[in-house]
Order: structure tokens, then C-alpha cells, then sequence
């Protein structure tokens, strides 16, 4: 065999053990190698393919990302038009949809439905030609689209070349391209620290994703594409049911939903809506409903299509999560330390089936990121449990007389005045306790189930008990009688003896709750310990000096400074007195032994939203595991959790060098130290 003949059969062989890996990672989620493998063979073939430039063929795995950008995309026309779906908003336009059929199908007991997921991406058409990938195209208005190819070719679950042999000479697959939910977000958090243009949503994202001329940007997007269906086919036969030509696809290398399933009547397809939406939150990818199409080819043929729609299929959308509204005005909410919450009030909107009036805008930095003005039109997003955010402002709406968002200057809640820190992106009110909204905050913090836990207390009462003058201070809490309660908050005498019970037992205590209770700026969870396990008596912990507390682990300048001040206000000395005087009281400290918890030492920061758990939960986690978790970012901070909204705190983290991760990463992180401690 001559030198080239045999490069030419190893680079043979390493195409097929390439490809089969690849297959297997994307589509059967069922890798056989490790990773290092795959670069092993995938270098191999490079260098192979370098020395024997005559051997590089277009379905090279190594072929996958052009270097030429395009000066413009050109317009394609689909060998068959891509026709859009019927929706149905409610249970009852499905019956409506199965009801028309079975008027059309007369000799069809119970229809079979093919069932899946509707993701929220861009549809795509893919053309094979005697089994190479010739072209990729938008959908564009159905008739036209727009030639993609170049892109397309970096998706790697989108094959160059179909697997086996048995398929038809001409095929033209049809499916979704979509951003998972965690590459949108890590993808989001990085445009934030290098300052570039953050996207909505993930199907913003994976459409801008998708219209670059270049295409090294689309490959370093994390893309995914699931076939939905077959537009085209010459030259070859598909099996005759809808969810059988899926799984035919699948063995040519395509990824198909996980979720597909074949149901027995519309019965069927509300039970399966059902089940989709309750797992929707959990899924890596963001669908916005289901599509069901009659499973039987023959059955399709007979239905036919209306206008630009097959009448064999319906898409039932779930609530839009995205809606559109009016920015009418901005609210400043005080939080228990002062800071300043800009708060978007906006025409009320149904969005995912909730009425939306307010969402957070975070803070100035966000403000001027969305360059949002009172009496824009605004979208606004409530995706899952998380809180309804504004992502974007409809520019072109924007009215003559819009208003720039002004920060007040003084309290919205007290006379003092507010502050914004240097190089902090957050406005504080300097009034402290004697803030209204302040000690409300405090107080709830004070009751709240990590702090003394005071069953029943919750933040309605507390607002109502501050407004009506029974509580003054958190020490107040503990004169509250059963019978003026009753009377003045109509509890209900049984209510007001529980809480009144709740209240005397909530005074035996440990001394790290109470001194996390206190409500001390920057001394959360974990430094309440780690001050307790310390100082192991309140006595000696209010004596230290600025310079010993720093000899705890994890306090430094900052929050000694923050302790001392608050240990030697006045007001907070009378507050103590108090609370001790009223009976609260907790168990000696003993030295905690020297056992290390997995996180000692380390300081974490949380900012932006958390998908799968609050940001409590996410803190008592960490806390839990030894972390201290802290609302600023410093030197000191030895990892930043970042998720979607993340800002200042984020590019403060990048600027030090300090690691970023995002939600996925976190929580395998902390999977792993919980299951090893
Ligand atoms: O837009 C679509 C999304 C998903 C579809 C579709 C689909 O199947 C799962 N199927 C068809 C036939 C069409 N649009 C026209």
C-alpha cells in the first residue's frame, strides 16, 4: 500500500470512530469515551488530513467551521413550503381540534397522537443529498428563507454526513435550533463582564446565534438542534407513522426529543400537555407548549392542509412567558440595610398565567443597561419560579414625553438621606433603624425561620404591628400580650395565644441565631458562628476591638468595623439589654471541635437569579458546608455564583480574577462536598 492509500484508509476509519463517538455524546447521550479520546482521534485526523491535503473531504468531522465569513446571507427557496401550526390555547380548543378530525376520519375510532415538546428555537430546514448535508436554511417566511449552511455545519448535533446507507437519495429534515437555558445564561454572564449586548431570552439568542456571517461566532455558541420532521424525500421509502420516522431519523443521526411519546386520543394529549407542563421548570431547554400530530401518514394524507397549516397537527401553546406592557412608574423599596430597590410598576399584565404589575429592576447599573425610561413599553419575562424581570425596552414604542428613572436623593420612606457608596451600584438610605421600612426589614429578619424563628410572626404582622405602634424595636416583640393582640389585629383569640406561645418560645435560643438575628450589616449565617464559636459569650464578642474580631475567620476590616459600630450604639446596647431582660437566653457555647466543614474559610458571593432554588436556600447550603456567604464582592471573595441579571458584582469578580460559575456548575459543586461530607 502506498503511503497515501494508507492514510487514506486511517482517515477512513478515524471519520466512521469520530463520527460514531459524536453521535453517541449528542444524540444517544450515552458517551463511550472519555473526552480525551475524541481530541486524540479528532488530532489524528487533522494531522493526517495536513499532510494529505487531497484526502479533506466536506463531511469531514474536521470541516465543521468555514473560514470564510459571508458578505451576506442569500435567500433559499424550500423545495416544499414550511407551513406554520395550528394553536390551541385551552383543553377545550384540543377537543375542538380532535372533534374536527374525527368528523373528517369517520371510520377512525380513537386517533394516535405523536407527541412532543415545542421547543422555543428557530426551525430549520436541512437538505441531504445521497446523504451529505448540502445545505441549511432558515424558515424565513415559509416560501423563503435564508441559506445558513456555514452555520449550521458547527452544530454538532446536526450530522455532515447521514449514518448507515438505507437512506433516501433526496432528504430534507426539519426541526428546531435552540440555546439550552444553562449555555443562554453562561453566555448572558459573559457578554455582562465584557460588556457587550446581553440577550432576553434563549431564542433571541439562538437566532442571533444564527445570523452571524461569520461562522467561528456561531460555533463557539452552545447550539442544539432536535428533528421534528421530514419536509422532503426522494428516492428512498420512510417508515408510514409520524413517530417512527423520528426514530428513523435518530439512526440517521439526528437528535429527536426525549420526550416524544405516542398517545391514544385526545385523553391522551391533555394528560401529556399536563405532564410536560409540570416537568417544564426541570427541562434543560425552554419549550413554549406541545405539538401533536395524528401519528398515521395515511391518515395525515387524508386530512390534508388549511391555507398554511396541516390539518393533522396543533400546537398547544402554553401561557406566554413573555408579554408586553407599559412601564408606568418606578417605586424605591428599602430593604432591612437601607439599600434602595428600584421596583417597576407596570400596567398589569397576564404573563404565564400570573397578573404581573411589578418586577425588580435591580439596580442603576441595570437601569442603564436596558436604557429604560417611565412610559416605555416594556417586555417583561416570568420564566419558571423566577421573580417577573424587565428584559427589554420596545425603543420603537417609546413615547415623546418618556421620563428618565431618577434615583431620589432622600428616603422614599424617611427624611434621611441616600447615599451610593463609591464603586457600588446600589443606593442606601443612612437613617438606619429610625427608617420606618428599615426596622419593618429588621424585625422580620429578627422572626424569620433562620433567625429566632418565631412561628406564626410572619411579614403582614409585622408591617401591621409597626404601623399601629405595638413595636418600636425588635426588644418589643417579647411585651406582646394575647389579649390586646386579639383585639387590635382581630386575629382570633386562639391565634393571637399561639403566637404569643410561639413568641416565649422563640427565647431560648443558640447565641449564633441571635447574633445573626441582630441583623448586624455583613454578618450572615456563617460569621455569626464563626463569631460565637469564637468569642463563645455575647459579653466578650461586644468588648472586642476592631483588631481582634479580625481574628475570626472570615471578618475583615469591613465587618469588624460593622460589628463595633453596632455593638457600641447605644440604641443597640438598650435593644440587647432588653431582649436579654425579657428572658431571651441560649446554652453555653462550647469550643467547637476542630473538625473542618469542606467550605471553611471560603468566602462565596451569590448574585443574579437562581433557577432551581432560592437564593436563601442556595446561602444555607453553602453555610451549612462551612462557606461564609457575602453580599459584596472583595479580594477576599474566593468564588462569585452568577446567574441571569448578575451585574456589578459580577464584573467586579471577572476584574479580580476571582472564579465565576454558574448555577450548573455550582450545584454540581455542591452535590459533590454534600455527598463527601
Ligand atoms: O414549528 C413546529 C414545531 C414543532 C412545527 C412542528 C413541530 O413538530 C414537533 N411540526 C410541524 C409539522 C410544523 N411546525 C409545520
Amino acid at each position: 500500500m502506498s503511503p497515501l492509500e494508507k492514510a487514506q484508509a486511517r482517515v477512513r476509519e478515524l471519520r466512521e470512530q469520530i463520527n460514531e463517538h459524536n453521535y453517541r455524546y449528542h444524540v444517544l447521550d450515552d458517551p463511550e469515551v472519555p473526552d480525551a479520546e475524541y481530541d486524540r482521534l479528532t488530532q489524528e485526523l487533522q494531522a493526517l488530513e495536513a499532510d494529505f491535503p487531497s484526502l479533506v473531504t466536506s463531511d469531514s468531522p474536521t470541516q465543521r467551521v468555514g473560514d470564510t465569513p459571508l458578505d451576506a446571507f442569500t435567500q433559499v427557496k424550500h423545495k416544499a413550503p414550511m407551513l406554520s401550526l395550528e394553536n390551541a390555547f385551552s383543553d377545550q380548543e384540543l377537543e375542538a381540534f380532535d372533534q374536527r378530525l374525527h368528523e373528517r376520519l369517520d371510520d377512525v375510532a380513537e386517533i394516535e397522537y405523536a407527541c412532543e415538546p415545542k421547543y422555543d428555537g428557530i426551525a430549520v430546514s436541512l437538505l441531504y443529498e445521497n446523504g451529505k448535508l448540502t445545505r441549511g436554511a432558515t424558515r424565513g417566511d415559509g416560501a423563503t428563507g435564508e441559506d445558513i449552511t456555514q452555520n449550521v455545519r458547527t452544530i454538532n448535533t446536526i450530522p455532515l454526513s447521514l449514518r448507515g446507507d438505507r437512506f433516501p437519495a433526496l432528504l430534507e429534515v426539519r426541526g428546531e435550533i435552540y440555546m439550552p437555558k444553562a449555555g443562554f445564561e453562561k453566555l448572558n454572564i459573559q457578554a455582562l463582564s465584557e460588556g457587550t449586548k446581553t440577550f432576553a431570552n434563549p431564542r433571541n439568542a439562538a437566532a442571533g446565534s444564527l445570523r452571524q456571517l461569520d461562522p467561528k461566532i456561531t460555533e463557539a455558541r452552545p447550539l442544539i438542534m432536535c428533528a421534528y420532521s421530514v419536509g422532503v424525500s426522494d428516492g428512498g421509502s420512510l417508515p408510514d407513522k409520524h413517530a417512527d420516522i423520528l426514530q428513523q431519523l435518530r439512526d440517521w443521526g439526528f437528535l429527536i426529543s426525549e420526550q416524544l411519546a405516542v398517545v391514544s386520543g385526545v385523553l391522551g394529549c391533555v394528560e401529556y400537555y399536563s405532564g410536560i407542563a409540570e416537568k417544564r421548570n426541570g427541562l434543560a431547554y425552554e419549550i413554549d407548549g406541545v405539538v401533536f400530530k395524528v401519528n398515521r401518514l395515511d391518515l395525515q394524507q387524508q386530512l390534508g392542509f388549511v391555507s398554511r397549516a396541516p390539518r393533522w397537527a396543533i400546537a398547544r401553546k402554553f401561557p406566554a412567558q413573555e408579554e408586553m406592557t407599559v412601564l408606568n412608574d418606578v417605586e424605591f423599596q428599602v430593604g432591612r440595610t437601607g439599600a434602595i430597590t428600584p421596583v417597576a410598576k407596570l400596567e398589569p399584565v397576564l404573563v404565564g398565567g400570573v397578573t404581573i404589575s411589578n418586577a425588580s429592576l435591580h439596580n442603576k447599573d441595570e437601569i442603564a443597561r436596558l436604557g429604560v425610561k417611565i412610559g416605555d413599553t416594556v417586555i417583561v419575562r416570568r420564566a419558571g419560579d423566577v421573580i417577573p424581570k424587565v428584559v427589554k425596552v420596545v425603543t420603537s414604542r417609546r413615547p415623546e414625553d418618556a421620563e428618565e428613572i431618577q434615583f431620589p436623593r432622600i428616603c422614599p420612606v424617611c427624611p434621611a438621606a441616600i447615599e451610593i457608596p463609591e464603586d457600588e451600584s446600589i443606593a442606601r438610605c443612612t437613617a438606619g433603624l429610625s427608617c420606618g421600612a428599615q426596622l419593618k426589614e429588621s424585625i422580620k429578619h429578627f422572626c424569620s425561620r433562620q433567625a429566632m424563628d418565631i412561628e406564626g410572626l410572619g411579614d403582614k404582622l409585622v408591617e401591621q404591628f409597626v404601623d399601629q405602634k405595638l413595636i418600636k424595636s425588635v426588644a418589643d416583640i417579647y411585651s406582646l400580650e394575647a389579649e390586646p393582640v386579639a383585639r387590635l389585629e382581630r386575629l382570633g383569640e386562639k391565634s393571637a395565644a399561639n403566637l404569643v406561645a410561639a413568641i416565649e418560645k422563640s427565647k431560648n435560643t443558640t447565641l449564633p441565631r441571635f447574633l445573626y438575628a441582630l441583623g448586624i450589616r455583613e454578618v450572615g449565617q456563617a460569621t455569626a458562628l464563626a463569631l460565637a464559636n469564637y468569642f463563645l459569650t455575647l459579653e466578650l464578642l461586644a468588648e472586642a476591638s476592631e483588631e481582634e474580631l479580625q481574628n475570626v475567620p472570615d471578618v475583615g476590616p469591613v465587618v469588624a468595623k460593622n460589628i463595633v459600630e453596632f455593638m457600641h450604639s447605644s440604641n443597640n446596647k438598650a435593644v440587647i439589654s432588653a431582649l436579654l431582660k425579657a428572658g431571651v437566653k441560649w446554652p453555653k457555647v462550647e469550643p467547637p471541635e476542630v473538625d473542618q466543614l469542606p467550605l471553611d474559610g471560603q468566602t462565596i458571593v451569590l448574585t443574579g437569579t437562581l433557577n432551581s432554588m432560592s437564593r436563601d436556600d442556595a446561602k444555607a447550603r453553602l453555610v451549612a458546608l462551612g462557606a461564609k456567604v457575602v453580599g459584596s464582592v472583595s479580594a477576599k471573595t474566593d468564588k462569585v455564583v452568577a446567574g441571569p441579571g448578575a451585574g456589578s458584582k459580577l464584573v467586579k469578580a471577572q476584574d479580580l480574577g476571582i472564579e465565576v460559575v454558574d448555577e450548573d456548575a455550582f450545584l454540581a459543586w455542591v452535590d459533590e462536598l454534600e455527598a463527601a461530607h
